[in-house]
């Protein structure tokens, strides 16, 4: 008998991945495919690129030693179908199979391809994750705002993470009151595990550089782990030397260091090096031995069974057409200076030139600045979304599109965040040490060397008041700026307008 093709994505690099645990190694192919359709829907990082071959290369040759049949197309093969729906045609024209079991990726342009194809596709769910579609869309049902906070405690119940009995260890379900400390001194993590790379890497290496070297980013030095063991020592170091002090300085961020007391294991996570659940019992388990606090382990553990499944939960929930929301009507290109064009801004050209270099930036960096600077601005929500997506080594859709669309952008009306997550300078201020640096005065609030960010912020809450003067917890914004004189309100304005005609006409902000 004919056997079956069994689609392994670069994202799916887990040995008890559903697709796998559905096969049968005696006669059924594995396909992997480095293809250009998937390496070039947007202009990814270089590091992206070289991390995703490397570990898919990686773990083929850990199935082959496992005893499975592997089929693997490299990127620079003369016959490579381009695509992922060609590689299987192709695969099909010359194994004789006609049916193909994948397990579902995690992008709906993607799933939708699948299906397109003439071959008889088996579609199995992703159960690396901890909420199921079906459950999810049973929390959802009837619910009028879809808080995380309560899905959090759901997937608290269902792991038994930080539970006793059906209590939250410590009485509390979260410990972010403890959490959110501004930017410490000094650090005393030395930053994640690098890893040199191996020969493999060394040759995909190569392929990248000629290939996508002109992509926005940088491929070397490339210190990522590729494959499960070094991802395993990376989180072991995580734990082992961050995690004390990840909930303290959580929300920190600093001029002179990239990381802090992140965990940097995104990466691995998303595309199946790591499970979260040995994630989150190494977490607990450094708590219950009395190595990490309470409020660290918790925090740490709410990322990822919390929000993690929860943006995921979203993305699904609302289909496809999520990505092309824009609730607020943003219609501005995206400025230059993102793609590494000169800013003024310190704050954003340290979290730009470290996404150059590293293909990383903490949430903070995403979320209250580069993700604040562009909401505050009027950014087209599409744009801003396709640089997430291209610029940092975790980004998928399902995770990406919520993060920016819905929590960071506004652009879905508010499923997700109750609230805009929009700040003045003072904010970066009080979390950094940015401002010290910067051509800007944080302290000033209109005129040339006044922080952008304080213009920009006023601008946004007059832009919008009609929508958003009847939130509750804005209305303290709102006052604060019916109590100002109303010549200094003029200003600001026209202040924040000038910032943003010279933004369109490319000048340097
Ligand atoms: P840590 O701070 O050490 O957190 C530990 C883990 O928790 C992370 O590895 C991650 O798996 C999980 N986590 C934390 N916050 C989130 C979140 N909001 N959503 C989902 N998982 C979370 N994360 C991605 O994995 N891929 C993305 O493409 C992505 N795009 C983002 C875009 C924007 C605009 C924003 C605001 C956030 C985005 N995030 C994304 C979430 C978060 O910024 C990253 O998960 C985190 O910075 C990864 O670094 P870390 O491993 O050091 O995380
Ligand atoms: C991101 C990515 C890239 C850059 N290249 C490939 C590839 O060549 N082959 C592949 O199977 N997967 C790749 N991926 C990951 C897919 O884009 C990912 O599976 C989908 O976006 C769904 O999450
Ligand atoms: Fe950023 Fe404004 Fe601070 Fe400059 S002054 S670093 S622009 S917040």
């Amino acid at each position: 008998m004919v056997g079956r093709l069994i689609l392994v994505l670069g994202d799916q690099l887990s040995p008890d991945l559903s697709a796998l645990r559905a096969a049968d190694r005696g006669r059924d192919t594995i396909l992997m495919a480095e293809v250009a359709a998937e390496a070039s829907y947007v202009p990814h990082h270089p590091k992206k690129i070289a991390f995703l071959f490397a570990a898919m290369r990686k773990f083929a040759q850990y199935l082959r030693a496992e005893g499975w049949q592997v089929r693997y197309t490299r990127l620079d093969d003369p016959d490579n179908a381009g695509s992922i729906p060609g590689e299987l045609l192709r695969a099909a024209n010359a194994t004789g199979a006609t049916d193909i079991i994948a397990t579902e990726p995690g992008e709906w342009r993607l799933i939708e391809a699948l299906r397109d194809t003439p071959l008889k596709l088996t579609l199995l769910e992703d159960d690396r994750f901890l909420c199921s579609h079906a459950e999810f869309r049973d929390w959802a049902k009837g619910r009028k705002a879809l808080r995380m906070e309560y899905f959090y405690r759901e997937m608290r119940r269902k792991t038994g993470l930080l539970m006793e009995g059906d209590q939250p260890a410590g009485g509390q379900w979260n410990f972010d009151h403890d959490n959110r400390k501004p930017a410490p001194d000094a650090v005393t993590h030395s930053g994640p595990l690098a890893f040199e790379p191996d020969d493999t890497t060394e040759e995909v290496l190569s392929l990248v550089e000629a290939r996508f070297g002109a992509n926005f980013g940088r491929l070397r030095p490339f210190r990522f782990a590729t494959d499960r063991a070094q991802a395993r020592q990376a989180l072991d170091h995580f734990i082992a030397h961050a995690l004390p002090s990840f909930g303290d300085y959580q929300d920190a961020m600093l001029d002179g260091n990239r990381f802090l007391y992140h965990a940097v294991i995104s990466p691995y996570l998303n595309a199946g090096l790591l499970s979260p659940m040995e994630i989150c019992r190494a977490a607990e388990d450094a708590w219950r031995a009395g190595h990490a606090p309470l409020n660290a382990a918790e925090g740490f553990i709410r990322q990822i069974i919390g929000w993690r499944e929860y943006v995921r939960g979203i993305y699904f929930l609302e289909g496809p057409g999520y990505t092309g929301r824009n609730a607020l009507g943003h219609e501005r290109d995206l400025p230059a200076f993102y793609w590494g064009a000169p800013t003024h801004m310190r704050c954003v050209l340290r979290a730009v030139e470290q996404t150059r270099d590293e293909a990383y930036a903490h949430h903070i960096q995403r979320l209250m600045v580069t993700g604040n600077f562009a909401l505050l601005a009027g950014i087209d929500p599409a744009q801003v979304h396709e640089w997430y997506l291209a610029v940092y080594a975790d980004a998928y859709e399902w995770v990406e599109a919520p993060n920016t669309l819905g929590m960071s952008l506004f652009a879905d009306g508010g499923i997700i965040a109750s609230k805009p997550y929009v700040s003045s300078g003072a904010y970066i201020n009080r979390m950094s040490d940015y401002c010290g640096r910067c051509r800007y005065k944080v302290s000033v609030k209109t005129g040339r060397g006044a922080c952008p960010f304080n213009l920009l912020y006023w601008h946004f809450l007059t832009r919008h008041r009609d929508r958003f003067e009847g939130n509750p917890r804005m209305a303290q914004m709102y006052r604060t700026w019916d109590r100002m004189d109303e010549d200094r309100r003029r200003t600001v304005l026209s202040d924040a307008d000038d910032v943003l005609r010279r933004l369109d006409r490319g000048e340097v902000i």
